[in-house]
């Protein structure tokens, strides 16, 4: 949503994965204009996108980055594949490129593309921004092929992540493993190339997610919601079904607040609405078995003939109904175990309504909580904590909310998409140009 804000506005060239696999090689380019932008696509054999996505993308690093190595497995075919697709991906977008192009690569899927750009003689100017955190430096180091990883970040003139504390972690790691150095305004120098490395956290388009939330269509599907909850409160989770989500600690917490504060029992229900995700991966299906097995020991532990504490729904919602139900939501509940941003909690906000707003109650593991002053941070780990806090969202008074929602909003408009945008391209714009410098091949064997 957020690069293609971007594109739409200024206009250039979306270049990917097409969404669709072949099982021989995959074809020409698909090439198409619409409006300012013009799409450049491409297939992908089955087992390909396996290795890559499936594999190394969806089970080593995105496990690894957010801190869970247990879960990360590591396979020296998945990452050949990893490598062969993202210079596949470079090979067919090196002829798309125009004079003075500016390239933006998003996310960990692509890390190697500056390198595979640059060996096809790409002298412009390459950004790259992580969109999920980086771990610190002990972490990273479990991962065998860590050396070639960073020196296809070196590669890059601008790298961004989320947070301070991502960048951070990186700093520690070009020091303590590149021999590097990374100064405070950003600079780094490793590996025989400089760059710059900063935080500049992703947000959302406010006035769009505000009006929408207002929108004659979010307003009816709300208020068929509304009518089923009887004058009852009603709390709200939104993610896709993944494990850095924390749904489990938060159904955990939700339990507790049964539990320990029998005053909520019939007055509040709690929507958790989780869309489906890589369910060919077999950590999201067990997540999913997990995640169900706890929504109905809540449900057969605490409903009434009359009331159900909890309606867990295993799917995805257009984004006008979801900005519908958060304007209509007391309270937000957002427990990630450890997440780039979550636009979820930014969303919320945004749907907010002034004069009576909802609280936010958002993990200290979730990057958005680094600005968000005025939500009530938790610790998703601490059931009891999160259970208490809870409550206490629940019973805030509006004055409180108000005052907690203005310091919020002025948060998330100060980091909006734009600002994202603008400040990630000014980056890219204004860099001190590093033709010259070479970078450094690390060879390509476990190290
Ligand atoms: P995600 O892990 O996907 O993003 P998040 O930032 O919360 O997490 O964005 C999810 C988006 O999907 C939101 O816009 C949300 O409204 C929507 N969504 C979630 N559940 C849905 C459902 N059931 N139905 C319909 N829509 C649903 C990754 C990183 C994040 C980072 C973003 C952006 O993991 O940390 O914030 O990229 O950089």
């Amino acid at each position: 949503m957020g690069v293609h804000a971007a594109l739409r506005d200024a206009g250039g060239l979306w270049f990917g994965w097409s969404g669709e696999t072949t099982s021989d090689s995959p074809g020409e380019t698909k090439v198409f204009r619409t409006g300012k932008v013009t799409y450049g696509l491409v297939d992908l054999r089955e087992a390909d996108l396996e290795a890559y996505y499936g594999g190394f993308s969806n089970r080593t690093l995105w496990p690894l980055l957010h801190y869970r190595l247990d879960l990360a497995t590591f396979d020296h075919q998945w990452y050949a594949t990893y490598r062969r697709v993202n210079r596949l991906f470079a090979e067919r977008l090196q002829p798309l490129l125009e004079d003075n192009d500016q390239i933006w690569i998003q996310d960990y899927h692509l890390i190697p593309m500056a390198t595979e750009l640059r060996r096809l003689g790409v002298q412009a100017r390459i950004g790259f921004f992580l969109h999920i955190p980086w771990p610190p430096a002990e972490l990273t180091v479990t991962l065998p092929w860590h050396r070639q990883l960073a020196s296809d970040i070196c590669a890059y003139d601008v790298v961004g992540f989320q947070t301070q504390v991502d960048v951070r972690h990186f700093r520690q790691y070009v020091v303590s493993e590149l021999q590097g150095t990374m100064s405070d305004d950003g600079a780094v120098r490793a590996l025989g190339r400089s760059f710059h490395a900063e935080a500049i956290p992703i947000g959302i388009d406010v006035d769009d997610f505000a009006t929408m939330a207002g929108s004659r269509d979010a307003t009816n599907q709300a208020k068929r919601v509304k009518d089923t909850l009887h004058g009852r409160g009603l709390i709200i989770g939104v993610d896709r079904l993944d494990y850095t989500k924390g749904i489990q600690e938060r159904l955990r917490a939700f339990e507790l607040l049964m539990q320990d504060y029998p005053s909520q029992r019939r007055a509040v229900t709690f929507m958790q609405i989780s869309a489906p995700s890589r369910e060919q991966v077999p950590e999201y299906a067990d997540l999913r078995r997990s995640v169900e097995g706890l929504a109905g020991h809540i449900n057969g532990t605490y409903s009434e003939a009359d009331w159900v504490p909890l309606r867990y729904i295993n799917r995805s919602y257009s984004r006008r109904a979801l900005s519908g139900f958060f304007r209509m939501s007391d309270v937000c509940l957002v427990t990630s175990l450890r997440d780039g941003m979550n636009l979820v909690a930014l969303e919320y906000v945004a749907a907010q309504l002034e004069d009576s707003p909802g609280a936010l109650v958002v993990s200290r593991f979730a990057g958005c909580a680094g600005y968000l002053d005025g939500a009530i941070v938790v610790n998703p780990y601490d059931h009891a904590q999160v259970a208490e806090q809870l409550h206490s969202a629940l019973i805030m008074g509006v004055e409180e909310r108000r005052e907690r929602w203005r310091r919020m909003i002025e948060g998330v408009r100060k980091n909006d998409i734009h600002a994202w945008r603008n400040r990630f391209l000014k980056r890219l714009t204004e860099g001190t140009p590093s033709t010259d410098e070479v970078v450094s091949p690390v060879p390509y064997a476990a190290s």
